[in-house]
């Protein structure tokens, strides 16, 4: 059995026995099994993949559809193949632990593997497998932590079921009213799709975690933009999250018919929507700042080519690090919903469905980061998240902090989503060196 002392001065010293420049050079230092990691990772990115495609068409496996349970399922075999036990939590998050001493608070760490449609194989699916590897390097090194360790797979994490993003781990966080369960999407209840991955809504409540429930949190995940990749930095130090408001939109006007019905009489929905889409647009960039808005999501009644749209629904959202910039961005929608609506003769109700808080990442957490990285010798930098987190519900409950990786291009929920693999194993080893410090210093 050797030390974490020990263990942390090994994979230091062959790290440091290299000046920095040599890091791009130098295959990751194997504190984690890199082979078995993209191994892992491309047996997942099969549980969703395009009929007849390859790994480079990468994945649809949204939320509750069957590529996501069959996905899940692979997960849990491969923590059972760690010789830990998986738990499934009322809400469908899997949790694992192991080590520890029973009065510690757990150190936890993991992502997602659900993803958007016609996404890519490395969001989310990178800091939940890494974080099973992490938990396997410290068993074959046979490090006894001070700390549990906790490895997640959250479930839910992306909007596209039920337009709710952070589903589950919000819940987790204690974001959970009457009638959540009840909310319906696809054909089916937010409480059926939790049955569905093995949850139980019945007791939903049971999976709400208090302060504390945990030590820390950290969560290992691709940049999805270009700062890292443009900058030849291999590890990324997350400072905070951006909040994420998303609006829920109805546009009523009246179907009439599209051949008949003169210019200046009608009630047209989708004019009045591609109005609001582009005030929208007009608005994020109507300011200084990082602030950005979105319309992602667009439905259409009766949509059909010879009737005027009589209904449209859409969704919009804003991100910004201030919660005060969201909320002026919304106030300012809804005056110019409210022009809209009078120019276009339509009805716009705009109701403010989910929002994510912006997530300041814990310092001690992000200085343990910084420690791993530099321990392995590999250059960091901070930066922010553009990209909403499960880190910024859990960030609620403890200290919070997250490594990025570089996505190649800045690509990301798009088949053409990139980390190579060599950056895979160095967020993974990152991820075990923040995991050891944080648990040898007992306090963040
Ligand atoms: O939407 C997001 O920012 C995240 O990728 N779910
Ligand atoms: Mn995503
Ligand atoms: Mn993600």
């Amino acid at each position: 059995m050797i030390s974490r002392r020990s263990f942390l001065s090994l994979a230091g010293a062959s790290a440091l026995a290299f000046p920095a420049t040599a890091w791009a050079r130098q295959a990751p230092r194997s504190a984690v099994n890199a082979a078995r990691l993209r191994n892992r990772l491309e047996r997942l990115s099969t549980h969703g993949r395009p009929p007849g495609g390859t790994f480079a068409d990468g994945v649809t496996r949204v939320a509750y559809s069957v590529a996501d349970l069959t996905a899940r399922a692979f997960m849990i075999d491969e923590i059972k193949s760690a010789d830990i036990v998986p738990r499934i939590d009322a809400a469908g998050n899997i949790f694992a632990r192991y080590g520890g001493q029973p009065d510690q608070p757990a150190i936890l760490f993991g992502s997602h593997i659900d993803s958007v449609p016609g996404g890519g194989n490395f969001d989310g699916d990178l800091g939940t497998f890494a974080a099973l590897e992490v938990i396997q390097a410290v068993q074959a090194a046979k490090i006894q932590t001070r700390h549990p360790l906790e490895m997640v797979l959250w479930a839910h994490e992306e909007s596209t079921a039920f337009g709710i993003g952070t589903a589950a781990s919000r819940i987790v966080a204690g974001d959970l009213k009457a009638g959540d369960m009840d909310r319906v999407w696809n054909g089916m209840t937010r409480g059926n799709a939790i049955r569905r991955i093995a949850g139980n809504p019945d007791q939903i409540e049971t999976a709400v975690r208090g302060k504390g429930a945990w030590h820390s949190y950290l969560e290992l995940h691709i940049e999805q933009g270009g700062t890292l990749d443009r900058a030849g930095t291999p590890i990324g130090i997350v400072e905070g999250i951006v909040g994420i408001h998303r609006y829920d939109v109805v546009i009523e006007g009246m179907a009439n018919h599209a051949g008949t019905t003169p210019m200046g009489e009608r009630q047209d929905a989708l004019v009045a929507a591609s109005a609001l889409t582009l005030a929208v647009r007009d608005l994020a960039r109507a300011r200084q700042g990082q602030q950005v808005g979105t319309v992602g999501r667009l439905s259409v009644e009766p949509n059909s080519p010879n009737v005027i749209p009589g209904r449209a629904m859409l969704s919009v959202e804003f991100r910004d690090l201030s919660e005060a910039v969201l909320r002026e961005l919304g106030e300012a929608l809804r005056a110019r919903a409210a022009a809209i609506a009078g120019e276009t003769r339509t009805a716009i109700t705009l109701e403010l469905a989910t929002t994510n808080p912006p997530a300041p990442a814990h310092s001690g957490v992000q200085e343990a980061i910084g420690q791993a990285a530099q321990a392995i010798g590999l250059p960091s930098r901070k930066l922010p998240s553009g990209a909403g987190h499960d880190a910024q519900m859990i960030a609620a409950l403890c200290p919070m902090g997250m490594i990025f990786v570089p996505s190649v291009g800045g690509i990301s929920h798009s088949p053409r989503e990139l980390t190579s693999w060599d950056d895979c194993a160095r967020g993974a080893n990152t991820l075990l060196g923040a995991v050891l410090a944080i648990d040898g210093r007992g306090s963040v």
